[in-house]
């Protein structure tokens, strides 16, 4: 007689060979293990300053699969930072923090660039998709 192959009814036969009906009740619990509470943690949003990873001593800033690599960059004042958009989408560069304003880069390999007088802490995002964030460290 065919059953749906559902989880319990997996279990259930597998302990059905050494004791029958009164065990089934344990395919409830090894559901629950494969449910780790860690995912939830991952979800939550950034708060733009609070950047988690420690800044890259570098001036060149790739835009791939929708995110700026690296998303936080060191530099000293005065560099000129040049942000390069590896994306077949169009992505821009655009600050509150800096008059900063990229025209979109469309296309692949165009190429942005922004001199960074002031020391600060500057952050960026895309104009077009809000969600991907970037910072500039400018140290003296
Ligand atoms: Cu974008």
């Amino acid at each position: 007689m065919p059953l749906p192959f559902s989880r319990r009814a997996l279990a259930a036969a597998a302990l059905s060979a050494v004791a029958a009906t009164s065990l089934a009740a344990c395919g409830g619990a090894t559901n629950a293990a494969t449910n780790p509470p860690a995912a939830q943690a991952a979800h939550g949003e950034a708060t733009g300053a609070e950047a988690s990873a420690a800044p890259v001593a570098t001036s060149t800033v790739t835009i791939d699969n929708f995110a700026f690599a690296p998303a936080a960059i060191t530099v000293k004042a005065g560099t000129t930072v040049t942000w390069t958009n590896k994306d077949e989408e169009p992505h821009s560069v655009v600050s509150s923090d800096e008059p900063m304003r990229s025209p979109t880069l469309a296309g692949q390999n165009t190429t942005f660039s922004h001199t960074f007088a002031r020391p600060g802490r500057y952050a960026y995002n895309c104009g077009i998709h809000p969600f991907m964030h970037g910072t500039v460290e400018v140290t003296a």
